[in-house]
């Protein structure tokens, strides 16, 4: 791909011309070119500095092309039928930075992808805090069930043959300081997270590939989201290192997450659609056993 995108118009202009194009409103003429940059194949960064070459702000034109940019793909999703795209947590990875300092904690960054968004971090829990967690969810373990968006209730799923039990939200101080460190770390408000819930795998069990999110299909999704909205993210914390097996499968983009005792993966969905790529599972265990714990995080406060 070419490094140096079609000249702007503007780029002809002189300095004091330049020095009011940086203070000129963003016209449709602009949007157009921006557009046709994006079409043509030219990188975000790459149209950036084509406008600071003529002469505008970085700032304004940083804002120009976001807003231009995620506009356009607004319109291009809803001529495609697609729901609307919505805000997912993030977290702060400007720089590229190989760790994200969380407050009480520094958490290390081992692997960022865009599409799916895919973040792995290591560190995330300490070794005591993922044996406290266990020995807190082991007496409330029963099998698993999952949300029925067909009824809106909960039902006993056959493609998740694991244990389970949910935590209240800041049930406890571990909770509450393990969620304030979601919270930080993804950059989104602590009332939006589902309570925690703990799963335990045995020889044998998996989670068949599925979406987090609720199918808008489905008759029973209207009333699951009328409690904070759609899901848009998930946090599978691993609280063990299985013996064998026991990963986290992406299929539609062949990536698999080896589970490691504190580490974990985030993922993100701004759509409940199959566009996000964001089907996923857990792989059999093949030895030993696994615990997660995994945050599922709404659009909204979930009361
Ligand atoms: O155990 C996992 O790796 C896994 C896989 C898919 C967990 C979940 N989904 C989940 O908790 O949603
Ligand atoms: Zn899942």
């Amino acid at each position: 791909m070419a490094s140096r995108s079609e000249q702007h118009p503007d780029s002809t202009t002189t300095t004091s011309q330049r020095a009011s194009a940086a203070r000129q409103a963003v016209t449709p003429e602009l949007r157009r070119w921006i557009i046709e940059q994006a079409q043509a194949g030219y990188a975000a960064p790459v149209v950036l500095q084509s406008m600071r070459v003529a002469g505008w702000d970085e700032d304004v034109a940083a804002d120009a092309l976001e807003v231009t940019l995620q506009d356009h793909l607004n319109a291009l999703a809803e001529q495609q039928g697609l729901p609307a795209a919505l805000s997912v947590p993030e977290p702060q990875l400007d720089a590229s930075p190989a760790q994200v300092d969380c407050g009480d904690r520094v958490v290390n960054v081992l692997l960022a992808m865009a599409q799916p968004r895919i973040v792995v971090f290591g560190n995330l829990l300490s070794p005591e805090e993922c044996d406290a967690l266990i020995a807190a969810a082991e007496p409330r373990m029963a099998r698993s069930l999952t949300v029925a968006t067909k009824t809106g209730g909960e039902e006993i799923n056959a493609d998740r043959t694991s244990d389970g039990m949910f935590f209240q939200r800041g049930e406890s101080p571990l909770i509450q300081r393990i969620e304030e460190r979601i919270a930080r770390l993804l950059n989104w408000p602590i009332e939006n997270g589902e309570g925690l819930q703990v799963l335990h795998y045995r020889p044998g069990a998996e989670y068949k590939p599925h979406y987090d999110y609720f199918d808008p299909a489905e008759p029973g999704t209207a009333t699951i989201v009328k409690r904070g909205g759609q899901r848009v993210g998930t946090l599978v914390m691993y609280l063990n290192t299985p013996e064998k097996g026991g990963g986290t499968t992406f299929p539609d983009v062949h990536v698999e997450v080896g589970p490691q005792r504190g580490n974990a993966v985030f993922f993100s969905y701004d759509r409940p659609h199959t566009s996000t790529r964001t089907l996923h599972g857990g792989a059999p265990v093949i030895a030993g056993e696994k615990w997660i714990a995994t945050k599922w995080m709404r659009e909204r406060e979930f009361k």
